[in-house]
């Protein structure tokens, strides 16, 4: 008796799930162009810049990262953005382009947003992701270079600084060419070379942050 009680019970109970589960509208997600070569991948706490044009099913245009001609970057999911997109980017490659049809409760939900878009609205995005970063894009790249930070770059610094990088790019899971590896690093010290001929101006050995080319501004 108890154990019919039981089946029942859980009858009741998937049958509930079934149920919700039908009845909230899913994320549709569909890949429009996908690159031959996926080189980067989005994952979860990735920082993600892309071109983007979010319409309503009448296809009017509320958002549209090209019309202001300035990509979107964020970390993908952490929250900064709706849900819709922290699940439906994931996995996406570099270059790919994606559609998306986001149900209320995975975009705006019931408030909607603002006078932008109304209470209760499925939204479309258009979507083509141009960068995948593991990090924060780094902006002040004299910064992160002058460890010992007295203002200018001596060889030890930037010697580090590339070997930093090339750490970088071995830890990274993308199968890197180990013929291409070994050579990177035979190059190091010619590369150190290279730099400083092209920025160390006067040839004091040293570069000074006027003499330094690359991005030393914390501000875009
Ligand atoms: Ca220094
Ligand atoms: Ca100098």
């Amino acid at each position: 008796m108890r154990q019919a009680f039981r089946a029942t019970f859980l009858g009741l109970i998937l049958a509930y799930i079934l149920v919700i589960t039908s009845a909230a509208p899913k994320l549709q997600v569909e890949t429009t162009y996908k690159p031959k070569k996926c080189l980067e991948k989005a994952e979860k706490g990735s920082h993600l810049t892309l071109h983007y044009t979010g319409t309503f099913a009448d296809g009017k245009v509320f958002d549209c990262s090209r019309e202001r001609d300035i990509p979107f970057t964020f970390q993908l999911g952490v929250g900064q953005v709706i849900k819709g997109w922290d699940q439906g980017l994931l996995n996406m490659c570099v270059g790919e382009k994606r559609k998306l049809v986001v149900p209320p409760h995975l975009a705006f939900g019931e408030p909607g947003a603002g006078d932008i878009v109304p209470p209760g609205t499925t939204v479309f995005y258009e979507t083509e992701l141009l960068r995948v970063e593991k990090s924060a894009p780094t902006l002040n790249v004299f910064r992160e270079i002058d460890t010992n930070s007295d203002g200018q770059l001596n060889r030890d610094e930037v010697s580090e600084y590339l070997n930093k990088q090339l750490q970088g790019m071995e830890s990274e899971d993308i199968q890197e060419d180990e013929e291409e590896m070994r050579k990177a690093l035979e190059e190091h010290d010619k590369l150190v070379e290279e730099i400083f001929q092209h920025e160390d101006k006067d040839k004091n050995s040293i570069i000074s942050f006027e003499e330094f080319s690359g991005p030393k501004h914390d501000e875009l």
